[in-house]
């Protein structure tokens, strides 16, 4: 190109090639659009941090003038410099601006590199379509797992009316039940104290028969019945005796061994009055293992010969019988309530969108060890043996006060040995299926897991800076 010139022109040639080789190093290069009215070139420059003032041809002179850097934004004369790679079509961002022309492509648009050797491609085209289809898919999914945890909160919403309905239900059975109780509470009181009075006129009415020889009725106090079974009228009733006139309820055919016989009396082979009140009185009263033979009923019960003592003995204890059954009923109900209560009072986050977590239970296993996480219930690890260990109960959401959803504490479970009793801390991640992803022992007898839910997902805040535009 210069051969054919003379001395003087080359030296223009040279010249002009050299400022234009100046005037592209000047050219304001490195900085950001919104750092682009500091540099709109006029006589001097203020450095960006208002620490002096140089004339504008100072500027990218690679030559470091500004504390800050501010005055080389294109060169790597300044060791606090910055270059702002533009990277059109992909994202924008600083490199320390020693990287200016080492060589080295750092930035996608090639910008970095304007007089080095480098053959820099624009890779920010390519880069920037790989991330936008990247942040798609990612956006796609979240998307995707965001109507997952919409319908997760739609069905605790439905839960949650069903449980409170169900509450409401109970409350009124519960109610009704109380109401029954109090009647036949009432009822069986009345049914008792009419059995009680025919009893007590019945044996006032035998007290006296007693003492009369023509009475017809079968003498039932103790002392008559001792009086019957002491066949030889000596004071006291004998193994023999027993053997003689008792028999096992089940069995009347059956004699009495003489070891029961014994085992009737106390432990004693022979009985006087008020050693048979206190044992064998005791057991044909009670009339579930033996009786006189030939007699119907218990011995001591007036029911079996009187039909109205029969009639309302049998009255008051079908009233006990109901009473019973509608107390169980109630106690049923009760329990019941209490329950649904407790479930009701649990803080299933903001939307109530872990409520569906109650009543499931998540198991993974890691090596030898089963471990099983009942949400808002317990944690517990099974181990090859089958034996079941607790590593806590349902404590608290234990999350920062920004997200106290993130995290869950299991507390008090069993105590380690020579260790400190078991805990657990389950982070919630956000994820597709909602499973029990990791379970680690950090430090013993201390377990960290991880459960992946959607209902843990978050809407992106915002997408990062790609430039749309190419
Ligand atoms: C069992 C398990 C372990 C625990 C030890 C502590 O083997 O519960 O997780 O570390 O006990 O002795």
């Amino acid at each position: 190109m210069f051969t054919n010139c003379s001395l003087g022109h080359c030296h223009i040639i040279v010249a002009v090639v050299l400022w234009s080789i100046c005037v592209d190093s000047r050219k304001i290069r490195g900085i950001s659009l919104s750092y682009k009215r500091f540099y709109r070139e006029r006589k001097s420059f203020l450095c960006i941090d208002g620490s002096k003032m140089i004339p504008f041809d100072q500027v990218n002179d690679d030559y470091c003038d500004c504390m800050d850097g501010s005055d080389e934004p294109g060169t790597a004369a300044c060791p606090t410099g910055r270059f702002y790679c533009t990277n059109l079509g992909y994202r924008s961002h600083y490199i320390p601006s020693s990287r200016v022309n080492d060589g080295i492509c750092d930035c996608c648009d090639a910008s970095d590199e304007y007089r080095s050797q480098t053959p820099c491609q624009n890779t920010c085209r390519n880069l920037g379509q790989r991330e936008r289809a990247e942040v798609e898919g990612q956006t796609r999914v979240l998307g995707e797992r965001l109507r997952l945890k919409q319908l997760l909160i739609e069905e605790g919403v439905l839960t949650w009316r069903e449980k409170q309905a169900q509450l409401r239900d109970l409350q009124r059975v519960s109610d009704d039940l109380q109401t029954q109780l109090d009647d036949l509470r009432k009822e069986e009181a009345r049914r008792k104290e009419e059995a009680d009075a025919l009893r007590e006129r019945e044996i006032g009415a035998r007290e006296t028969a007693d003492n009369s020889p023509t009475s017809h009725y079968r003498p039932e106090s103790p002392i008559s019945v001792f009086k019957e079974l002491d066949s030889n009228r000596d004071g006291s009733i004998t193994v023999d005796e027993v053997q003689a006139k008792l028999s096992p309820v089940q069995d009347e055919e059956h004699a009495l061994s003489e070891d029961e016989a014994v085992a009737l009396l106390g432990g004693a082979h022979r009985v006087d009055l008020s050693r048979f009140e206190e044992t064998l009185w005791t057991s044909l009263r009670t009339g579930d293992s033996v009786t006189i033979k030939g007699r119907r009923g218990v011995p001591g019960s007036l029911a079996d010969e009187d039909p109205n003592i029969k009639a309302a003995v049998s009255a008051a204890e079908k009233a006990s019988a109901d009473l019973k059954r509608v107390e169980d009923a109630y106690e049923t109900v009760y329990m019941e309530i209490r329950d649904l209560r407790e479930k009701l009072s649990i803080d299933y986050g903001s939307e109530r969108e872990f409520l569906f977590l109650h009543d499931q239970c998540f198991q993974l296993k890691v090596y030898e060890y089963i471990y099983e996480l009942c949400p808002f219930s317990q944690v517990t690890q099974k181990s090859a043996s089958g034996e079941v260990v607790s590593l806590g109960k349902w404590g608290s959401w234990a999350g920062p006060p920004e997200n106290p959803y993130c995290q869950m504490r299991y507390e008090s479970g069993e105590p380690c040995w020579q260790g400190p009793t078991r805990n657990t801390m389950v982070m919630l991640i956000c994820g597709t299926e909602t499973a029990l992803r990791s379970v680690k022992e950090p430090s013993k007898c201390q377990y960290v897991m991880e459960l992946q839910t959607p209902v843990s997902c978050q809407p992106a805040l915002r997408q990062r800076g790609v430039h749309s535009e190419l």
